[in-house]
């Protein structure tokens, strides 16, 4: 399905490498047609080429508005080979083999300084995006690009083949073009929906909510009687849930992805070797800086009876022998790492039902934006990406943290922020020892985590707390000193944060402000 292309229109608004282009296609013997200004670039650049308007029998006209709006062109680019020869002929269209554009650049204009209303209206694009919808709807014959970035490969495979494209770049050009009008006429969408009475553009939220791609349909939603399915981002983030690989398993589950996502971003965060098992969304046990083997024992045995069931996340390559550990223990519905030892992955087929992911490991990029859906609305954030240094930690009790308890203390912390509210986590050695979750009262999850610790016997001196958000009362830290803890971190600024220290000195704990909360919901 290798198609010879003979005629090209060029129509750019980039002109990114448009010549060189130009010149390899002239080169192939290609006839070039183009758009005032592409057509003056090329002349510039000493190249032969028809002007659109010669082709239409019309001037372009209203300022550019139509240009390309014709039956020449589009007949051009949408007539079928063999099926409309006839009716070409009869009408003196000659077929477009080739379509190479760029829109108006709508979305750099609308983030100019002092842009004007009729300025981006002049930028909305009509024809260039009606020549790639043509274009790329003829697949079967013509060939679109849209990008510079497709140039070079597009004028390697012409040179390596007479001249001609294959069916497939044809499809693969079809596709990204129509990926490309969507994201442009979403950010026109957005950006006119977001406009006030006045001229004026806002620009948050940048992303748009009409850009996502079908993964896969699930079984069914969060419960069998709802539906569900999993969509990504037009481009997913690199190390971000969605680029996995399922390795082997049973079908992942609308709760799968939602666990697996928690246990992946948490255990991310952490530079060196971690393992967090996850169950309803939670961290039920979190240990960072021992090979993986230890650290899932560790997490482990902060809640073994959570732990049946659960998510399991590493950072760093799983071994084999921890695959084998964790798989002859404990039923686990997902197992997460960046990459597997081969005997690793050998093992796991011993457990055909577990679902073993690969997500390569990448560095979280910013700018994120956090949507939850309410009502017929949604609502929309940057992500909760701010992290808390040392530095910035403001000991205000009497009794300061050693540095131990420091660290412990800041690795509390940042397992916090993956519990759900109210969440209170007990630490000691960079591994988690009771977690109290999705509480409505803070004190009742600081109970809850001492139950957890008390449980598992991990109690020990010198044992912390991270607390999600600051201490309505002195009650969560009575709880806290009572389970044996020494030294607090949360973020403080409650109107009884008097109260609160007082009742830390009195126990004679340590505390920390990080003046910073990460509630999540
Ligand atoms: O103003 S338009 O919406 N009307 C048209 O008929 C038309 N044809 C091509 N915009 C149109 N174009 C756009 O002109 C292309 O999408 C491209 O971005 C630009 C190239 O114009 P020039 O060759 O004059 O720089």
């Amino acid at each position: 399905n290798t198609r010879r292309v003979r005629r090209a229109l060029l129509s750019v608004s980039d002109k990114t490498g448009l010549v060189a282009l130009a010149q390899a296609l002239a080169a192939q013997g290609v006839t070039l047609i183009s758009t005032g200004g592409t057509a003056k670039a090329l002349r510039e650049a000493g190249l032969a080429v028809q002007d659109v308007s010669d082709v239409t029998g019309f001037p372009e006209m209203m300022d550019g508005r139509v240009k390309t709006l014709h039956p020449k062109v589009h007949g051009g680019l949408l007539g079928r080979a063999g099926l409309d020869d006839a009716v070409m002929a009869e009408h003196d269209i000659e077929a477009i083999d080739l379509l190479v554009l760029n829109l108006y650049p709508f979305e750099a204009v609308s983030k100019k300084p002092g842009v004007t209303f009729d300025e981006l209206i002049e930028n909305i694009d009509i024809g260039g995006p009606a020549m790639l919808r043509s274009a790329a709807k003829n697949f079967a014959r013509v060939a679109v690009a849209t990008d510079p970035a497709q140039y070079e490969a597009l004028i390697d495979e012409m040179k390596s083949n007479d001249g001609a494209l294959g069916g497939k770049t044809r499809w693969q050009l079809s596709v990204a073009a129509f990926n490309n009008v969507a994201q442009y006429d979403a950010r026109i969408s957005d950006l006119l929906s977001s406009l006030g009475e006045g001229v004026e553009v806002a620009t948050f939220p940048a992303q748009s909510n009409g850009n996502f791609v079908k993964v896969m349909d699930l079984r069914y939603g969060e419960n069998p009687h709802q539906q569900g399915a999993f969509y990504r981002d037009l481009q997913p983030a690199a190390g971000s849930l969605a680029t996995f690989t399922q390795l082997q398993g049973k079908e992942l589950s609308f709760n799968n992805l939602a666990d697996a996502d928690a246990a992946w971003e948490c255990v991310r965060q952490f530079d060196a070797p971690a393992c967090v098992i996850v169950k309803h969304a939670n961290p039920c046990g979190v240990a960072v800086g021992v090979a993986p083997g230890d650290a899932y024992e560790l997490a482990y045995a902060t809640d073994p009876t959570s732990a049946f069931g659960g998510i399991i996340a590493f950072n760093t390559k799983l071994d084999a022998a921890t695959a084998k550990t964790i798989l002859d223990r404990q039923f686990v519905e997902v197992l997460i790492a960046p990459d597997y030892d081969e005997a690793a992955i050998e093992y796991a087929k011993k457990k055909a039902n577990v679902r073993v992911l690969r997500i390569p490991m990448a560095p979280r990029s910013s700018g994120f934006i956090d949507v939850k859906r309410v009502g017929s609305g949604l609502l929309m954030q940057t992500a909760d990406d701010r992290e808390v240094t040392r530095e910035e930690l403001k000991v205000v009790s009497q009794l300061a943290p050693t540095d131990k308890q420091m660290d412990d203390l800041l690795f509390a912390w940042r397992v916090a922020k993956f519990v759900k509210s109210n969440a209170i986590v007990y630490a000691k050695d960079h591994r988690t020892i009771g977690i109290g979750a999705g509480q409505m009262s803070r004190v009742v999850s600081a109970k809850i985590a001492g139950l957890k610790a008390d449980e598992a016997g991990l109690i020990v001196p010198g044992s912390v707390m991270a607390s999600d958000a600051f201490f309505p009362f002195r009650d969560g830290i009575d709880a806290a000193a009572e389970a044996g803890i020494k030294a607090v971190i949360q973020p403080g600024g409650s109107m009884r944060d008097n109260e609160v220290i007082a009742a830390a000195d009195e126990h004679g704990l340590a505390m920390v402000f990080t003046g910073i909360r990460h509630f999540r919901h």
